[in-house]
């Protein structure tokens, strides 16, 4: 089999995937029909250069945080929410994708409430599960970038889905703007979640900031995304470094997401190389792959050819990062991913 054969046919776990920055092309364009038939004005307009921000892009990582609004305007109906959770569920099917933890941050719209943000994610998670081979869960998400009562209030709303629904839900995430808001003020919250018995996950070192990385990780979220600056190469220090090499904590890593944001200067300077080779568990994931014009199976090709990594090294990337999801689903996860792996005695 060919590299990009299979990259798709392995079956894939994928741990980092905000919803509205998964939106493909095409998703965008059925969201934007179903404006159009509902006689609803979706406020964009020739969206698409805006919101996919490729290779060769001169705006950076702080520039990508005004897309997301794109997408948002898209989202505003329990109709139009639902319509772009199941594409894009499909669409990490069709690209080999055996488990997904999707992530979003609940919004109150014109048309709908936080509580029914919540709910209409996890019905379409329910409903495709019934015909997908592929088991979702959702990761509500706290935006360090709206105050912090809001925060408090999507923690609360984390706990009540949570018990809600203890088969979809399964985490809470801090993400957003990271040179926006203090990580500390937000502990209070992702604790009492923590103690409700959500897994936690922390956007962390996406940007230079050391005080607040050795935070994070004193705080032991259960993984952490992007890494990008705790290695010293990438403006982390020694401490920073070792701090996350001790804790050993899973680091979900989005390749283009951070080249085509610059947060890395190029694939073959990633921090993936570092974080493997120091033994820090990785997940390949693709963040937004609607933004970055990328799917799960991309990522797991380039990371191949970039690291030079042969296929039993790929197949063992997958195989691993069964072992951090948060549903208590690792055995039956790790089962399809082994079968394969046994299939073509890789
Ligand atoms: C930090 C990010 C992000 O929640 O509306 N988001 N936060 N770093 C990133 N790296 C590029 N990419 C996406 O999806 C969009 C939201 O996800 C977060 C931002 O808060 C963005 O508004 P949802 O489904």
């Amino acid at each position: 089999m060919d590299l990009n054969n299979f990259c798709h046919e392995l079956p894939k776990v994928e741990l980092h995937a905000h919803l509205n920055g998964s939106l493909s092309r095409s998703t965008m364009l059925h969201l934007k029909r179903y404006y159009a038939d509902s006689g609803l004005e979706d406020k964009t307009n020739a969206f698409f250069d805006e919101f996919q921000i490729g290779a060769g892009d001169c705006r950076n990582l702080s520039d990508c945080f005004q897309v997301f609004s794109i997408a948002h305007s898209l989202t505003s109906t329990p109709e139009a929410l639902a319509m772009a959770t199941t594409l894009t569920l499909q669409e990490f099917h069709s690209d080999g994708c055996c488990y997904i933890e999707l992530r979003s941050t609940p919004r109150n719209t014109q048309y709908m409430t936080k509580e029914q943000y919540v709910d209409t994610i996890v019905h379409c998670m329910q409903k495709s599960s019934l015909h997908l081979s592929m088991l979702s869960r959702f990761i509500i998400s706290i935006n360090r970038s709206y105050p912090v009562a809001e925060a408090e209030a999507i923690a609360e709303l984390a706990i009540a889905s949570y018990k809600k629904y203890p088969d979809v839900v399964v985490g809470l995430e801090l993400s957003g703007e990271p040179t926006i808001g203090k990580f500390q003020d937000f502990v209070p919250a992702l604790t009492r979640a923590r103690e409700a018995g959500l897994k936690i996950t922390l956007h962390c070192g996406e940007v230079c900031n050391p005080e607040e990385i050795i935070e994070m990780l004193k705080f032991k979220p259960d993984r952490i995304g992007h890494g990008t600056c705790i290695h010293p190469r990438f403006g982390g220090t020694n401490d920073t470094w070792s701090a996350l090499c001790a804790s050993k904590i899973p680091v979900e890593v989005c390749l283009t997401s951070n080249v085509n944001t610059k947060s890395t200067p190029d694939y073959d300077s990633h921090h993936f190389k570092d974080l493997y080779e120091a033994g820090v568990p990785v997940i390949i994931c693709t963040d937004d792959k609607g933004v970055f014009t990328t799917s799960l199976s991309n990522e797991y090709r380039i990371c191949a050819e970039t690291f030079n990594l042969d296929q039993s090294r790929v197949a063992r990337l997958s195989l691993d990062a069964c072992q951090h999801i948060f549903a208590d689903v690792q055995k039956t996860v790790v089962n399809k991913v082994q079968s394969f792996i046994d299939k073509y005695n890789i």
